[in-house]
């Protein structure tokens, strides 16, 4: 609580008690108002409206049942989760996650970032959150489609492209997407092209959406370079995670001339001193689904794996690191290693992947740090983007897709700068995220009144 102004306080221990046991939303709670003392001393109507509390609490949360019935014929259950967080600038908007460890309490930490992540790309959409416990690992294709049929029987009818327009997240791709939107589609006997995206292009996906969150990553991460006189150029990178956003962020770094050296899944890391093969980490994990030990069998020399057990993937000296994997996943321990090891700008491609601790440590260290809130919007703006070519029934180039998310993602950079530097906080990305984000949420439902 030290941390937090004193008028915030108060705010702070209602959410706690409110929201006892969900660690993970009290987290990123304490991180928000962390950076808003300053913003309250400029603006006081922001308390005396109860901005921040209202902000604080989920406009509406759906916790509902999911039956199905597996391929031996056993009827198994799941929990199914939609935060719909808030709605003061456009349509819910988020992904859904399928991890055994999703809950109530992870769902509304991801809802709450989304919130001020979606408000920082500066496109009409609010923030909201889904998914279920439903472990998708091993899980047939049959399988995977009557979840996904049973979940949309109860999710449809909370959902609209004007009302709630869910996404991918951890354990969702192309495959269930469509899956969710063909039932959708008849439960509502409608085309709605807009009620979810990450679409397959053949009905409605945009082009770049798959790239964007990696992409848009990079692009942020070279901002920061930049105002370091620096580029990606020769540079060593170490990226966790090897699923959607690890994949198109090595992508990218590879394509500014950077070197991933290492990625990773739950069971372990690689490294490849030579530069990971890409396509070889495609096919292993887009197309055969496979665990990522399987990348060094299929390279050989040059490469190693190195199991959860024996140690992290932030052991391995670089000079960029882009956690891209789940949150909590980089500790006060492993940012200790970076730095000790050189590391000169951290970016968070997945939704809080830094503890507090680490944060802390690469503030104090001087290592330019960029918070997935600002660093990872670039996957729901070109969702943002898809809803745009949706509605106009248009479908545009990769080219023009890519060139709208590299401004996109050079705009929020350049906010968060500004915006540190406007509250006395120069090079404080997380400061500037925060308050521009929160600054665009609370000057909407301000004027929408007591909403
Ligand atoms: P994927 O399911 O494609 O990949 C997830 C990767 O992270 C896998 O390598 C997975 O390993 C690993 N992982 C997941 N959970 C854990 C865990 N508990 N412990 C260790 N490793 C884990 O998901 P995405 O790439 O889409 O998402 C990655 C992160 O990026 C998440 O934090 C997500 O919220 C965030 N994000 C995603 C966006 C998107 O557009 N997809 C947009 C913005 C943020 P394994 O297979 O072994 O579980
Ligand atoms: O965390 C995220 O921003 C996402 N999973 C993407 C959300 C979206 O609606 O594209």
């Amino acid at each position: 609580m030290n941390s937090i102004d004193e008028k915030l306080r108060p705010i702070l221990a209602e959410v706690h008690r409110r929201n006892a046991g969900e660690d993970e939303f009290l987290q990123a709670v304490h991180e928000v108002l962390e950076s808003l003392g300053r913003v309250v001393a400029k603006h006081p109507h922001y308390l005396e409206k109860a901005l921040i509390e209202r902000i604080c609490e989920p406009e509406r949360q759906i916790i509902f049942r999911i039956p199905w019935v597996d391929d031996k014929g056993q009827v198994q259950i799941n929990r199914g989760f939609r935060v719909q967080f808030n709605s003061a600038l456009g349509p819910y908007k988020g992904g859904m996650r399928f991890h055994p460890s999703v809950n109530v309490g992870i769902i509304k930490f991801l809802g709450f970032e989304q919130t001020f992540k979606n408000a920082l790309t500066g496109l009409p959409i609010g923030g909201g959150k889904g998914g279920s416990d439903f472990d998708p690992k091993g899980r047939s294709d049959g399988e995977i489609m009557r979840f996904c049929q049973s979940l949309m029987t109860e999710l449809h009818r909370h959902l609209g492209e004007q009302t709630d327009v869910p996404a991918g997240d951890i354990g969702v791709s192309g495959r269930e997407i469509g899956y969710m939107f063909g039932q959708y589609k008849r439960l509502n006997n409608r085309f709605e092209a807009g009620v979810l995206t990450g679409k397959a292009l053949a009905f409605g996906g945009s082009r770049a959406r798959t790239e964007a969150t990696g992409y848009g990553n990079t692009y942020f991460v070279r901002a920061m370079l930049q105002t370091m006189g620096t580029d990606f150029d020769g540079k060593k990178v170490v990226v966790s995670g090897s699923g959607n956003v690890a994949i198109y962020t090595i992508e990218k770094v590879q394509a500014f001339g950077g070197k991933v050296i290492a990625c990773s899944d739950s069971s372990g890391y690689v490294v490849d001193e030579n530069g990971i093969d890409l396509d070889l980490l495609k096919e292993i994990k887009e197309v055969r689904r496979e665990r990522i030990g399987e990348y060094v069998k299929r390279r050989g020399e040059g490469a190693h794996f190195i199991p959860t057990s024996k140690g992290e993937i932030w052991d391995v000296p670089c000079d960029v690191a882009m956690p891209s994997a789940t949150q909590n996943e980089l500790s006060g321990k492993g940012a200790a290693t970076l730095i000790r090891n050189g590391v000169i700008a951290v970016g968070e491609g997945a939704n809080m992947p830094s503890t507090p601790e680490a944060i802390k440590a690469f503030q104090e260290a001087g290592v330019k740090f960029a918070p997935g809130k600002a660093a990872n919007a670039g996957g729901v703006a070109t969702s943002a983007l898809e809803m745009q070519q949706n509605a106009s029934r248009d479908s545009w180039s990769f080219e023009q897709t890519e060139e709208r998310l590299a401004k996109i993602m050079r705009d929020i950079h350049d906010t968060c700068a500004t915006t540190a530097d406007e509250y006395g906080a120069p090079g404080d990305y997380v400061l500037g995220a925060n308050i521009a984000g929160f600054v665009r949420v609370a000057e909407a439902m301000d004027m929408q009144g007591v909403i």
